[in-house]
């Protein structure tokens, strides 16, 4: 079994004017395709693995042989953060539902968690991620370097941001701020709210 490139479920135009149509298209095509093809490559010839899903290797890294874990934990993670992140983005949705009530009940309100999640990834050095993560019962908002998932720590991603600068710059340049405000114009919450009631299962 070969990792593949899923589909965008909208066109890469669909969320200007705040991710542009060029930012989106070189990071599906150029960024997340090769996050696919050097996992596939890195699993060659580890046909016990190439039968597992990505979130499986990830959610135990130590079951992957030495020489190719760091390749799988940042290709494999490349690949399921950014499988995560496309239907997770979509313009016209609203804030509501389960995720909603527990998001407010953490935080005091969707504008105190958009507050520290904006700051959670805005200070967050270098290129990673910031997460809603459901861990132990509880919504928390965690940062990842690189292309770490929360998964492998335990812990579930709800929702989160790619603050790596491919993400950003075409667009934005080094206004990173800007693009974190822009992305909670284009957050799908109904796939958040799909997301949030897996994890609690
Ligand atoms: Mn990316």
């Amino acid at each position: 079994m070969s990792h593949n490139l899923p589909e965008l479920p909208y066109a890469y135009n669909a969320l200007e004017p705040y991710f542009d149509a060029q930012t989106m298209e070189i990071h599906h095509t150029k960024h997340h395709q090769t996050y696919v093809d050097k996992l596939n490559g890195a699993l060659e010839g580890h046909a016990n693995l190439q039968n597992k899903s990505v979130e499986d290797l990830l959610r135990d890294l130590d079951a992957v042989p030495a020489g190719i874990r760091t390749a799988v934990r940042n290709h494999g993670g490349g690949h399921f953060n950014h499988s995560f992140f496309w239907p997770m983005l979509r313009k016209e949705t609203r804030y509501g539902g389960g995720v909603a009530d527990a998001i407010n009940s953490t935080f005091g309100g969707f504008d105190k968690f958009k507050d520290q999640f904006s700051n959670a990834a805005a200070l967050l050095f270098g290129s990673g991620w910031a997460w809603l993560a459901w861990s132990n019962n509880e919504l928390q908002i965690v940062t990842t370097p690189n292309q770490d998932n929360p998964i492998s720590q335990g812990k579930t991603p709800i929702l989160g941001i790619d603050v790596w600068e491919h993400a950003y710059y075409l667009k934005y340049q080094n206004r990173r701020p800007e693009y974190i405000n822009a992305f909670f114009n284009v957050i799908n919450w109904d796939k958040v709210n799909e997301y949030f009631k897996a994890a609690k299962g």
